[in-house]
């Protein structure tokens, strides 16, 4: 997940060991035999090389690479590192054979033969896609603007080179549209940001302190792999475990009491707490006065939460509710672990507002494993030389109207967007599978007079609409440094082998195709080595002793945080006020309440009518990552098909039995898949699992066919969940 401080820079070099001067026409590769018996030990011999999981994905996991005549001879976790040590995930272990070597992988740049959405490419030379593409581009510049183009990356890989840095560059030199990166975190961030000012709460490690631990909308079984053994470790020293999901999912079996509430009712949960809280006078009445704003007008808000009309709106038992606002209360140290799981909804940016206030209110902050863990990334703001990643930001003339990702079919297809979006670029990420409204998103990529470019390792559904598919390297074959989201280390990523075939890094795709377009600035030369170095040129205390030649020998540090790390015991907030803030009437200017509020979702008669079933479209893959790796027989056979999960309430009013194959369908399209009837979720919700491409599928169509482009409350992310559908036997 970008944060707003994680941008980038870089420039060329190390990658020519990599121009192999791949020229075959074919894209079947075969796999190396060394490899078969490697990619599970690190074996003795040959040469060790460093790197780092390049996923979406809280834990970031350190490797280690023995790389023999050129070609990778064993891959696994770096042990030494005492977070992610012991095993890479089931999705990452053969990541070499599944993604580096994978027959299927791009090895020279394609241009496309037949029509937009067929996936018909011809091989073309880098040089002569590179001649082509500038040429179109400099044509719809002078045509429509800088503006026509939208630049569309996302962190499909969250190195910070081949995430952004160059590319950055590019398009703030261009002038080209700006992409409002919101589909993940933003409206989470947003939430709690407004209240403790930051995101930075307790650390991952110090959850062994917790004695009362709420797993608030995050699947931690499978979405943050590396602290679950953590959270073992902390209930077998006594440590209870809540989980608070709609959907049953694998990390709320695993716990000690999951409270099941309707999707997108979380704000109303946390403030129906509150008012028990402050009913019995569980509050910690000192932290309050000396670290918080707007007790009071918190306390006179949350009348209207009682727990009977909080038991109506989330359609909990009054006896949960009270029962879990003790508990939390009084267990301690209580530790509230929310990540993104409850963000996509009308009601999520008010949903991690209200949660983020419990630890003050309480005063849990004042113990250590007390308070609210949630994401890392202002660590890596602080510590890193972020003047040399955010360059680009220089390098800008003049403002940019921004485009929020979210709306992508919107935005190709609407009239009203001025200029037209006549060229898109994509990198590191396939928006044809992610985006919500996939037939508009579908639509909106099938016009031929869109110039659509994309840099990918496989011809993914949203490669299928490209003109041109340039071949980006594998996290095996590129410089780049790795900053975490939900841990606290650095890594630097060295490449093990040489580029395969024609791939090179998204870098100097980007350096490649300045040059082309007459871009003569300095910053375009600039090679990822030397960027990655200059990351690393900073005196920041976390930093101290950690230089890119240490990381260049070990692959990772630990930030060298204060320690024990009790960020918020004297309150600290990163607040103007410095304060926890319950309150705060400045927010009306931007249109948000001055305290969260539970909102019903406005939707239509028709939809309210025709679609009564909700809809929740979640990731609950454990084989994929989002959609990556959804291609890959080996992890498609581990997860199975998708199914429908469906109450047996639900199921039996439309005579579906357990099995049966059915239609799934709204306004916006429809999904094939059999029935899963069980308890999964509750009556009035069904459940589809995120990630699977709907060309890999029968009917064409993935969850995000039937998802709505809607907005949430806060910081302009997605409200997908508020989606409505109905359910037939097909
Ligand atoms: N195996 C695997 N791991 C992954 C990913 C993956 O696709 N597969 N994706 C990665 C990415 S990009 C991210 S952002 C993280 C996300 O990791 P998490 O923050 O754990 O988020 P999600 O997996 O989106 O959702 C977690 C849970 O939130 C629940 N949820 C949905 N709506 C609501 C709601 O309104 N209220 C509450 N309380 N809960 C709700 C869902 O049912 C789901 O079980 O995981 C990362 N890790
Ligand atoms: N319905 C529904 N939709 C969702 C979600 C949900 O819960 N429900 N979750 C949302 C969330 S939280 C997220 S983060 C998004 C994620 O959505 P995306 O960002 O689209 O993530 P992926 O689907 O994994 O796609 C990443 C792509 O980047 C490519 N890639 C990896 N490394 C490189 C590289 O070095 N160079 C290049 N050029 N390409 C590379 C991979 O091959 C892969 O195709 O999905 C969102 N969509
Ligand atoms: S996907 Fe996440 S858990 Fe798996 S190896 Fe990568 S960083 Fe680690
Ligand atoms: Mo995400």
């Amino acid at each position: 997940m970008p944060s707003p401080e994680k941008t980038n820079i870089t420039r060329r070099k190390f990658l020519d060991l990599g121009f192999k001067g791949y020229a075959g026409a074919q894209l079947a590769q075969t796999v190396p035999i060394t490899l078969i018996s490697a990619c599970a030990q690190i074996e003795q011999g040959g040469q060790t090389v460093h790197g780092v999981c390049y996923h979406d994905c809280p834990d970031s996991c350190s490797w280690t690479v023995t790389v023999r005549d050129g070609e990778v001879a064993s891959f696994g976790p770096n042990d030494q590192n005492p977070f992610t040590g012991g095993s890479l995930c089931n999705k990452m272990e053969k990541f070499p054979l599944d993604v580096t070597y994978h027959p299927d992988r791009i090895l020279t740049p394609l241009k496309r033969v037949g029509r937009k959405g067929a996936g018909e490419f011809e091989p073309i030379s880098w040089n002569q896609a590179l001649e082509e593409v500038s040429v179109k581009l400099k044509g719809l510049i002078t045509a429509y603007g800088a503006e026509s183009v939208l630049p569309f990356g996302y962190a499909g890989t969250q190195g910070l080179i081949q995430g952004s840095v160059m590319s950055n560059r590019f398009f703030a030199r261009m002038g080209s549209s700006l992409l409002g990166a919101t589909i993940c975190g933003s409206t989470a961030v947003a939430g709690n940001t407004l209240v403790n000012g930051q995101t930075l709460g307790v650390l991952p490690e110090d959850i062994l302190h917790s004695k009362y631990i709420v797993l608030w909308g995050t699947n931690t079984l499978h979405s943050n792999v590396h602290l679950w053994p953590l959270i073992q470790q902390a209930r077998r020293a006594g440590a209870r475990l809540i989980v608070i999901d709609p959907f049953e999912s694998a990390t709320a079996r695993a716990s000690d009491w999951h409270i099941q509430p309707m999707p997108g009712t979380d704000v109303a949960l946390a403030l129906g707490i509150m008012y028990v809280i402050i009913k019995e006078k569980l509050h910690d009445t000192d932290y309050i006065e000396k670290h918080t704003l707007g007790f009071e007008e918190l306390e006179r808000h949350v009348a209207g939460y009682d727990p009977e009309t909080v038991s109506q709106i989330c359609d909990l038992p009054v006896s949960a509710i009270k029962a879990f606002a003790r508990e939390y209360a009084r267990g301690r140290p209580s530790l509230i672990r929310i990540l993104v799981g409850m963000e996509h909804n009308r009601n999520g940016g008010d949903a991690f507002r209200a949660v983020s206030m419990l630890p003050s209110l309480t005063g849990a902050w004042r113990e250590h494993g007390g308070g609210l863990m949630h994401m890392t990334y202002e660590l890596a703001g602080q510590a890193l030389n972020y003047e040399r990643v955010n360059l680009h930001e220089s390098m800008r003339k003049g403002e940019s109207r921004t485009i929020n990702m979210v709306e992508l079919g919107k935005a190709l297809t609407s009239a009203g967007t001025d200029p037209p979006v006549k060229a898109l670029f994509v990198y590191n990420t396939n928006p044809v599978v992610t985006m919500p409204n996939q037939n508009l998103v579908r639509q909106g990529m099938e016009q031929e007079e869109l110039l659509t470019v994309v840099l990918e390792h496989f011809i993914t559904d949203t490669a299928k609409y490209a003109d041109y598919i340039f071949p980006a390297t594998t996290q095996l074959e590129h410089w780049d440094v790795v900053d975490s989201w939900g841990q606290t280390y650095i890594n630097l990523n060295q490449p093990a082998i040489p580029a395969r075939g024609e791939s090179r890094p998204n870098s100097e795709f980007f350096r490649l195709l300045a040059e082309k377009m007459g871009y003569t600035e300095a910053a375009f030369r600039e090679e990822d080595l030397e960027i990655a170095k200059s990351i690393f040129q900073t005196d920041h205390p976390y930093m101290e002793g950690v230089t890119f030649e240490y990381l260049r020998q070990h692959g990772w540090a630990r930030y060298k945080v204060p320690e024990p790390w009790l960020p918020h015991r004297e309150g600290n907030f990163g607040t103007t006020s410095g304060k926890c803030e319950f309150y705060n009437p400045g927010l009306a200017v931007q249109g948000v309440g001055p305290l969260p509020e539970y909102k019903k979702v406005p939707y239509s008669q028709t939809q309210i009518e025709n679609f009564p079933l909700q809809l929740l479209t979640i990731k609950s893959t454990r084989w994929f990552l989002n959609s990556s790796h959804a291609n890959v027989s080996r992890l498609q056979k581990a997860e199975g098909a998708p199914a429908l999960d469906i109450s047996r309430a639900d199921a039996e009013q439309r005579g579906i039995a357990d099995g049966d194959k059915i239609r799934v369908f709204n306004e916006n399209g429809e999904m094939l898949v059999p029935a899963r009837i069980g308890n999964r979720t509750r009556k009035g919700v069904v459940c589809l699992p995120q990630g699977f491409w709907p060309s890999l599928l029968e009917g064409g169509s993935s969850a995000n066919a039937l998802t709505n482009d809607w907005l949430a409350d806060l910081g302009g992310g997605s409200a997908l969940q508020d989606t409505r559908v109905e359910v037939e036997k097909s």
